[in-house]
């Protein structure tokens, strides 16, 4: 197959979340990838700024992680996900619990962070329905947020482009987002914006607490462009959770297992959810992945009403949940993360990625803001001629070109380093920004 020129060789394959004309135009293939670099089709080498898509923080291709899933295809390559277990999926979700805040006890397995927001967001309902209160269905997400590409993921998530083109989903409220002006530029979590949770009081008010279930948020919006939780913000909206007897789960799918610099951002800010979805960093990318995480009173109320005990208690699952493949990819890779001691690693590394990053305010054109946690940050972009996503784009082709992989999103360039990133490599990828904003016309 002629990967550069031929784009009829391109066609069959509808891509996703992609700019497929532009794409096929202007191919940009990744054929091998080895720690924190890509190798493109034409043999060149590129820093990955992302992680992948925020999902290799312990870089690629890491032998212990192919070795174990090399080892589970040799042993048992599948097991039926229903009525049957095998030992791998009941060891990682002892794994998982570990990690956790304390009260987040059980696990359940998905395959995406889409699955698993939409997971979570039943066990809600169904937990409410259990506990004799079945009016307890509507889901609160936040403006800006982004949950995942499946029906609820797109209701609940509150990234406009995503919810377009769909019509009706499922009913659905918002938040307000926390991206305020005056917090423009602030290192680690902004300081004005705690007050925004009290908008969870307008809504109880407005559809009254024995309607709602559940209220969804990322403790870090990501998708929207790295968006830090202000100060005090989820404690807030923690309280008026148990003021109003409405659960509230974390989306933590680009946020658990080290991006913060902590296990999860429940740790990292302070505040622990009843729910918390997980995927992406969990296999370190190299299997797909999701899990969901449960307080023991949730996983108690559903399965203690299941009825009789030959009855399935929570009709909901996938055949892929818990795969054993998946689980030896995400076992091995939590060994990772311990044995190397990657999320102290990344908590170290935070304030030079910080410093770099906050570096381009002021030296370059068209930044309005830039906003970071951990190993995730990201720039605004001044609007062209009224189009937000052009220069954000054309920043990203400009360091695509120079051998970096950034993310562009809406308004922002994003960056999500892998946790083994050095200085020299954080200042590589922060220069090639830097002039590539410059290059802007
Ligand atoms: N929740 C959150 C918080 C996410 O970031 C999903 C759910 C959906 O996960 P799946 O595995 O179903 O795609 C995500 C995914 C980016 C980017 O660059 C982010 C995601 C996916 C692709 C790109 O911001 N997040």
């Amino acid at each position: 197959m002629h990967i550069n020129s031929e784009s009829s060789a391109l066609d069959a394959y509808w891509m996703p979340y992609t700019a497929n004309r532009e794409f096929k135009r202007n191919p940009r293939m990744i054929t091998a990838a080895e720690g924190c670099y890509f190798t493109d089709a034409d043999g060149r080498e590129v820093f990955d700024g992302l992680s992948g898509l925020w999902t290799c923080g312990a870089g690629h291709n890491r032998p212990e992680i192919r070795e174990a899933v090399t080892r589970q295809l040799g042993r048992l390559d599948y097991a039926p996900a229903f009525q049957f277990g095998h030992p791998g999926a009941f060891e990682l979700a002892e794994r998982i619990v570990d990690v956790l805040p304390d009260g987040l006890d059980h696990v359940f397995f998905t395959n995406s962070g889409s699955e698993s927001a939409d997971t979570a967001t039943k066990i809600a309902r169904a937990y409410w329905r259990q506990r004799g209160k079945p009016g307890k269905t509507r889901i609160i997400g936040r403006a800006k947020g982004y949950h995942g590409a499946s029906w609820g993921g797109i209701s609940f998530g509150g990234i406009g482009a995503n919810r377009k083109l769909w019509g009706q989903g499922m009913e659905a409220d918002h938040l307000p987002h926390t991206l305020l002006p005056q917090n423009a530029f602030s290192r680690g979590q902004p300081e004005h914006g705690d007050y925004l949770a009290d908008a969870l009081e307008d809504l109880v008010a407005l559809h009254d607490a024995s309607n709602i279930a559940a209220v969804i948020v990322e403790p870090l919006a990501g998708s929207a462009g790295v968006l830090p939780p202000p100060v005090g913000y989820l404690a807030r909206l923690r309280a008026l959770c148990d003021k109003h007897d409405i659960l509230l789960i974390f989306d933590e799918v680009i946020t658990a297992f080290g991006r913060m610099g902590a296990w999860t951002g429940a740790e990292a800010f302070g505040a622990v959810p009843d729910m918390m979805g997980m995927a992406k960093q969990l296999t370190n990318g190299a299997i797909p992945m999701g899990a969901v995480a449960v307080k023991g009173e949730i996983y108690r109320t559903v399965v203690d009403a299941g009825g009789p005990e030959h009855l399935i208690e929570l009709p909901h699952g996938y055949t892929y949940s818990g795969h054993p493949v998946a689980c030896a990819a995400a076992l091995a890779s939590l060994d990772l993360l311990h044995r190397d001691g990657l999320i102290e690693r990344a908590r170290e590394m935070a304030p030079i990625f910080e410093n770099a990053l906050h570096s381009l305010k002021g030296a370059n054109r068209y930044v309005t803001d830039i906003r970071n946690y951990g190993l995730a940050g990201a720039l605004t972009i001044e609007a062209a001629h009224g189009d937000p996503a052009l220069r954000p784009y054309q920043i990203a082709m400009k360091c695509w070109a120079k051998g970096f992989f950034v993310r562009h999103g809406g308004d922002t360039v994003q960056l999500g380093l892998p946790f083994i990133v050095d200085r020299a490599q954080i200042d590589a990828v922060i220069n090639a920004i830097g002039e590539a904003i410059n290059e802007l016309e």
